[in-house]
């Protein structure tokens, strides 16, 4: 694990030179295998989050950099994997309360009336299309504690619970050699993801937060959690599912962000 910092990395007592931790930092992301979280997580309090470093308390630049650097490829391992499972948490690890994110402020949540709502089920799918929240509240449910990790620089261990969403796709008999599923939401946003990713046990069609019904800031009525990808590969307030070998895109993955929910 090379880094190229020739400066000396001093001990950052007090005041750590923002733009050049940055600087180094993006260095050493460079090779093609560490820009897991990308462009946009490269911010001090993003790397000081993922690292764990408190730089005010005489961490060096190296040794955080070494950290990071270590978690892209430990994170890889994992984010990569279709058969590899996330680390599981104990439910006294979550996080109290947990992170709210969307690509508006939370005043703008989309209200969903879970009277009229219904799940649409398109493309490569020969089952039952239409999905009320009753019919899908009476399938077999689990729930996981597992982290989510945002590119945004924070991560958060949170409980979710659902309908695994490989029994939901058989259920619906969808086509599970197509190449990808979609996700179209209430508020606009977009993502889609690979069908082994789709199939992974850990990934479940979540109706509940925490042990309650999914609050509206964090999805209502459903978001599909999958602990082996980034936040953005997890869409909220999901109106409906495609099965297609049609390449998807998605909200952050057209502007940059890397499709598969990583390097
Ligand atoms: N519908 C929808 N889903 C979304 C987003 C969004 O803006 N709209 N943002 C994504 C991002 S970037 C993150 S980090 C998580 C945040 O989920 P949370 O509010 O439950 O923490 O939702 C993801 N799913
Ligand atoms: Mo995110």
């Amino acid at each position: 694990m090379g880094i190229r910092n020739n400066d000396a990395s001093p001990a950052f007592a007090c005041e750590p030179d923002a733009a050049s931790i940055v600087k180094d930092a993006q260095r050493e992301l460079q090779s093609s295998a560490r820009r897991l979280f990308g462009r946009r997580m490269l911010t001090l309090g993003g790397l000081m989050l993922l690292s764990g470093c408190d730089l005010k308390s005489g961490h060096s630049v190296e040794a955080m950099l070494r950290r990071v650097s270590r978690l892209n490829d430990d994170a890889q391992a994992w984010l990569f994997d279709p058969h590899k499972l996330a680390p599981t948490y104990p439910e006294s690890m979550i996080a109290r309360p947990f992170p709210f994110n969307a690509y508006y402020d939370i005043d703008q949540v989309p209200e969903v009336d879970p009277q009229t709502y219904r799940l649409e089920l398109k493309g490569r799918v020969k089952g039952k299309a239409v999905w009320s929240l009753a019919e899908l509240g009476a399938l077999p449910q689990r729930s996981q504690v597992t982290r989510h990790i945002c590119i945004e620089g924070w991560s958060a261990i949170g409980k979710w619970g659902g309908v695994p969403f490989s029994d939901f796709l058989s259920r619906a008999e969808a086509d599970t050699t197509a190449k990808y599923v979609a996700f179209h939401c209430a508020d606009g946003y977009w993502t889609s993801i690979d069908m082994p990713t789709a199939l992974h046990p850990q990934t479940l069609l979540t109706l509940t937060y925490d042990g309650a019904v999914l609050p509206a800031k964090y999805g209502f009525p459903m978001k599909l959690r999958i602990p082996t990808k980034l936040g953005y590969k997890n869409p909220k307030h999901i109106v409906a599912i495609t099965v297609t070998n049609e390449f998807p895109g998605g909200y952050w993955e057209n502007q940059g962000y890397n499709w598969f929910g990583g390097s």
